[in-house]
């Protein structure tokens, strides 16, 4: 016992060091709060203008022209800055306006700043603007409940990650009646114009309520959101005019930092195979960052997969003169062979152990899951169009599902009816595992989207690889190697000759070798002895000698994995610096657009891939993006998707060094440690390294 008399709980409570300890406000919290981003040249002018700009081209879809007449010639608009307007100018940039702002979708770090810079920039030209944020995402706007903007509200949330401030929701305004009640609430608070930070469905909503209030004279400005990174923009000529969407980096980097104490400790404890499962619904481009990263030892890319060519059927087809188009795209099969391919090539460099990155949206691009997906999409679709009903209301249980689906197999048979679900896609889905079956039945997003991160891609992957192991195992081929030197050690110490023993017992016997492999055919202790007994190594009757055992034993793989998901926790993590920067530059830009009139244009910050003094706001025209896709069974008009360019320098450059990062051979890891975000200091890199490897294609 200490002679120290503690103080009574009560006193204990107000002493200031417990008080600064459990307080919520923290050194970091002041520091972010504090942080004044930098913002681009031309805004450090009082005023500033636009101007179109016709060097930038692009395809434009029939449908939008059919669609969005009022907005489909729009031009990328550069932002300049100006020290003084003419009169006329001046009076319309300053005049009196009222903004809505709505966050949509899933938070993305940065997305506060863009308020606070949207807000800064509007009170700067008039300190009577008024800015209102919609609470819970687009529900706000059709629910008209807004809050007012404050300086405190934006001091109280600069720099932060998350949507707190306002929340966010996933709501889309797709019906004649959603679109009238945006119109209602965007009259009723008077607003000149309204933001819709969002992804690539938000900001089809933007375009969409452009048209929609164009005559009404209310603006809508769009905000490229995701921490998926899909939104990224290039013209018809092939110019980066919006490299990344905000939240990327810092989510990267989040999860980077998580995978990368995976590594340490993997290669530690050298136990556990980790299975990192990482967000991106769709794209890859959050993987490939990781990879880039951290260098795990392998990384999907659901991109490339789906270029995969099984080169035997591929060469058979050919000898025969024929087109074997199931040789092209990949399987589950094929790809659980690539995993195990990794695992026994590590294994056989004494490595037993490892990190896999997996996109959350690989599946889609896995062909006969790609396949499954739009069947059901348009199953489900169908049966609520003509039943005027919700197919999961009516068909709660999975068993109602496949029970449903195997009549709609039934039919097909029974009428010889061209159906979309036949008795071979029925028994095909039959053989998938249970919890698959759930998770591709179920219920889709307000968007039409398939929910990746409700289904546990890893399982049904690494289901697979467990069983094709087991079977390598049984092969005799998933083998760990054995250290030279440890073998040399044991069974000298033992009293046995290493050099006797080595060809009767391995592979690979030579003296220069760093790890040896037990033979195929021993893959037990009784294959063992009787190899040992063929060779005259002992006799029938003998045992086996303990260091030879001994060595066995460690040859025995057992395939252990710990199971992660990264996703919520990054994208909610506080904005790295860049995307502060960012996100800041983006609300002054959305002001700058607002202020001169521009409507149905996407903020962005052109040049993001080079250093901040290259960076240059701009307007992009979103109605110009969209192009017709698969929503809930039915084409729809959305802004076009970006995923991961298998021929962008990034992923070849990761392509080119999987082997090194794999080090499936006598060599040390290959991890990189980004650390985690650092918010101060110099010592985190600037942009996410993707973004700095694709401008080197501009400049070389
Ligand atoms: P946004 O495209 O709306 O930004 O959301 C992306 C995302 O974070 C995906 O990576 C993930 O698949 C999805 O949201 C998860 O959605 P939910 O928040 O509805 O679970």
């Amino acid at each position: 016992m200490s002679g120290k008399e503690s103080l009574p709980l009560e006193d204990l409570l107000k002493h200031p060091e417990v008080q600064k300890v459990t307080s919520n406000i923290n050194q970091e919290l002041v520091e972010r709060r504090e942080y004044a981003p930098p913002v681009c040249k031309v805004f450090t002018y009082p005023y500033s203008a636009l101007k179109d700009n016709s060097k930038f081209r692009f395809v434009i879809d029939n449908e939008a022209k059919k669609q969005l007449p009022n907005i489909i010639d729009n031009k990328v608009q550069n932002i300049t800055g100006a020290e003084d307007l003419e009169e006329s100018l001046k009076e319309k940039y300053c005049k009196k306006r009222n903004i809505g702002i709505v966050f949509s979708g899933g938070p993305a770090p940065g997305g506060h700043n863009v308020i606070a810079g949207l807000y800064d920039a509007a009170k700067k030209a008039n300190p009577e603007n008024k800015i209102y944020g919609f609470l819970l995402g687009p529900d706000g706007i059709l629910e008209n409940e807004a809050i007012e903007i404050t300086d405190s509200l934006v001091d109280k949330y600069k720099n932060l990650g998350g949507f707190t401030m306002l929340k966010t929701g996933r709501t889309k305004t797709d019906t004649k009646e959603k679109m009238a009640l945006s119109k209602e609430t965007c009259k009723k608070l008077n607003l000149d114009a309204l933001v819709i930070v969002g992804g690539d469905d938000s900001n089809t909503n933007a375009a969409f309520l452009a048209q929609d209030m164009f005559e009404d004279g209310i603006q809508v400005i769009g905000v490229p959101k995701t921490i998926d990174g899909d939104i990224q923009v290039k013209d018809a000529d092939g110019n980066i005019l919006c490299a990344i969407s905000f939240g990327f980096h810092t989510a990267a980097r989040a999860f980077a930092n998580a995978i990368s104490n995976l590594c340490t400790d993997c290669s530690s404890d050298v136990k556990y195979w980790h299975i990192c499962k990482v967000m991106g619904r769709v794209a890859s481009h959050l993987a490939l960052e990781v990879a880039l990263q951290t260098h795990a030892n392998m990384t999907l890319i659901g991109e490339d997969l789906a270029d995969y060519i099984d080169k035997r059927r591929f060469e058979k087809a050919k000898k025969e003169g024929i087109t074997d188009y199931s040789a092209y795209g990949i399987t589950l099969r094929h790809l659980s062979r690539m995993i195990c391919d990794g695992i026994v090539k590590r294994a056989a460099s004494g490595k037993n152990y490892g990190v896999i990155v997996i996109p959350e949206g690989i599946l889609e691009f896995v062909d006969e899951i790609q396949i499954f997906i739009v069947k059901l999409n348009a199953i489900i679709a169908e049966y609520n169009q003509t039943h005027d009903t919700d197919f999961h209301s009516d068909f709660p249980l999975l068993e109602d599902k496949l029970e449903y689906l195997r009549r709609l197999a039934r039919l097909s048979r029974e009428d010889n009816l061209f159906s979309i679900w036949n008795t071979r896609d029925d028994d095909l889905f039959n053989d998938i595992p249970e919890f698959f079956q759930e998770g591709l039945l179920m219920e889709r997003d307000s968007h039409g989207n398939f929910q990746f991160s409700l289904v546990e891609t890893d399982k049904v992957i690494m289901g697979l690889v467990k069983n094709y192991l087991n079977i390598l195992k049984e092969k005799g081929i998933y083998k760990l190697g054995i250290d030279n030197s440890y073998y040399r050690k044991t069974l000298s110490t033992g009293g046995l000759d290493p050099d006797y023993f080595g060809p009767i017992l391995f592979k690979n016997y030579d003296k220069e070798e760093e790890f040896f492999l037990l033979k195929e055919s021993i893959i037990s202790k009784k294959m063992l002895k009787q190899t040992m007994v063929n060779e005259g190594a002992i006799q029938k009757n003998d045992i086996i000698p303990a260091p030879v055992e001994k060595i066995y034993k460690k040859s025995v793989t057992k395939f252990k994995t710990q199971v992660h998901f990264y996703g919520y926790d990054g994208r909610g993590s506080d904005p790295t610096r860049f995307d502060c920067i960012y996100t800041y530059n983006l609300g002054l830009t959305v002001f700058s657009l607002i202020a001169n009139g521009a409507t149905s244009q996407m903020a962005a910050i052109k040049n993001l891939e080079m250093d901040f003094s290259r960076w240059e706001p701009i307007g992009i025209p979103i109605a110009s993006l969209m192009h017709l896709e698969e929503r809930k069974g039915k084409l729809s008009l959305v802004l076009e998707k970006s995923v991961v360019d298998v021929n962008s320098i990034s992923f070849q450059v990761v392509k080119s060094l999987r082997d090194k990062w794999l080090a499936a051979a006598p060599c040390e890891n290959n991890y990189r440690r980004p650390g985690p975000i650092r918010f101060t200091g110099k010592s985190e890199e600037d942009r996410p390294i993707t973004l700095v490897l694709n401008a080197l294609a501009k400049h070389s």
